[in-house]
């Protein structure tokens, strides 16, 4: 079933294999809005579809855009021009953060952080990054995110993936290297290194394979920290995200040290690992709290056809690996490195995404749009997808929500595609401009701004 899907809001099991019944009888059923994919293209009768306009047009440019451009350039995405401004010379950038003065520092996933000071990249990487562990395409030097009171005490968090002491498991079957999810705190003073740096949380989650890392301040102060857990591997397992004894494939919330808190849902729960927020996540690669409502958002790698946009909320299980709209790579609904353990997308305690993809885009890194800048885009979701081959389009996408805020229509709108990049991360700055990351190896921060002088 391709496409962009919304499960039928609050219905029962049984309700939806009524609907599942219908479906097959060519009954609409679902709100579908086609992405930009050729392998996007329904093959059902049984979806309302609407096409998205797709051809981005560049009124200022000729040739046409394809791929980074080397100096700004004004793009056009139904109808609202912009500005694309690319600061390069990084390599596989993965997050940002922007400083209350503008400059803004990225994390590199090899285990460098950069900063961007006055729009121009300094060469030097800021000194003080522990050592990390690049060994699966997720991990690395992850998330980095700013405290909410930066401006007085200076503190930053970064996650990344810690490798397991007494290095590469050569005693373990000559397989490579287990890393585990860590959060660590530093102070920066705008200079050239950190100063003290720490390990406020190491997660029980070792795993051999991708495990990403978000991290995102709720609107009380505390750290909310997603630790991956995609695959079966024989370090670390698909079912650990339905385990509450280990932190794999779950949402946590921390004290601002790294500490515990209090009211989390399972903190007096025997059996439960007091951080766990919420369990049965699979590998989440964007995070962000709304400032107005203090919902949580979460982006989520699913399996082939699988990849979601969720609502997070205390103490509930959002499925992995029992139950997920895509399939194992290999076809198989069930088993597999990557396959449900469910035949059915959905089961009775286990909550629905608020969308998913079909193909799969890789989504990454998300926001809202709350800025001034852009009056058009305001209240829309923004989410990065880095794409590849049967993965759908690199390109950002751009959510726009019904009336109500809410769940009865959802339409997905795309930008950026032309520059073919994997666009990692989006974040909206403190002068209402969106940044983006490029994973890629000469990759950039891209700012996107308005075009005041368009004719
Ligand atoms: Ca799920």
């Amino acid at each position: 079933m391709p496409g962009v899907g919304v499960p039928a809001t609050g219905a029962a099991p049984g309700d939806r294999e009524q609907e599942m019944f219908q479906m097959k009888a060519l009954r609409p059923m679902l709100v579908l809005v086609l992405v930009g994919s050729a392998s996007a293209v329904l093959t059902s009768a049984a979806v309302v579809a609407q096409a998205a306009p797709q051809e981005a047009v560049d009124p200022f440019a000729a040739p046409p855009v394809r791929g980074l451009p080397a100096r700004p350039r004004v793009l056009e995405s139904d109808g609202q021009l912009f500005r694309v401004v690319p600061i390069t010379g990084l390599a596989r950038p993965w997050a940002l953060a922007v400083l209350p003065n503008g400059d803004i520092l990225v994390t590199e996933r090899a285990g460098r952080l950069r900063i961007i000071r006055d729009g121009a990249l300094d060469p030097e990487p800021i000194a003080g990054v522990p050592e990390v562990n690049t060994g699966a395409i997720n991990s690395g030097l992850m998330d980095i995110a700013l405290h909410p009171r930066f401006a007085e005490n200076r503190l930053v968090y970064f996650t990344y993936s810690k490798p397991k002491p007494g290095g590469p498991f050569e005693d373990f079957q000559g397989m490579r290297d287990a890393a585990t999810v860590t959060l660590a705190r530093a102070r920066f003073d705008g200079g050239a290194a950190l100063a003290d740096v720490e390990d406020i949380f190491v997660a029980d989650a070792w795993a051999q394979g991708t495990s990403g890392a978000r991290i995102a301040f709720g609107r009380d102060g505390r750290i909310i920290l997603t630790v991956g857990m995609p695959t079966r591997h024989r370090i670390g397992n698909a079912d650990d995200a339905q385990n509450p004894a280990n932190h794999a494939g779950k949402v946590l919330r921390l004290n601002d040290d790294g500490s515990v808190p209090f009211d989390n849902p399972f903190v007096d729960q025997e059996g439960y690992r007091p951080e766990i927020y919420a369990l049965g996540i699979r590998n989440a690669l964007g995070l962000y709290v709304h400032p107005d409502t203090g919902a949580i958002w979460e982006t989520e790698n699913g399996p082939m056809g699988g990849d979601e946009l969720n609502v997070i909320e205390a103490g509930r299980n959002y499925g992995w690996p029992v139950v997920s709209y895509g399939t194992d790579y290999t076809g198989n609904k069930i088993g597999g490195l990557s396959g449900t353990t469910s035949e059915h997308p959905w089961a009775p305690g286990m909550e629905e995404p608020f969308m998913f993809w079909n193909p799969s885009p890789a989504l990454a890194g998300l926001t809202f749009y709350t800025g001034n800048a852009f009056p058009a885009w305001k209240g829309n979701i923004f989410i990065a997808a880095m794409g590849s081959g049967n993965l759908g389009s690199r390109q950002l996408h751009r959510i726009v929500l019904g009336q109500t805020g809410g769940t009865q229509r959802r339409g997905n709108r795309t930008l950026l595609a032309e520059l073919e990049q994997r666009l990692r991360d989006v974040r909206e700055g403190p002068d209402g401009l969106l940044y983006l990351t490029t994973d890629e190896p000469a990759g950039a921060v891209l700012r996107i701004e308005p075009v005041d002088d368009a004719p």
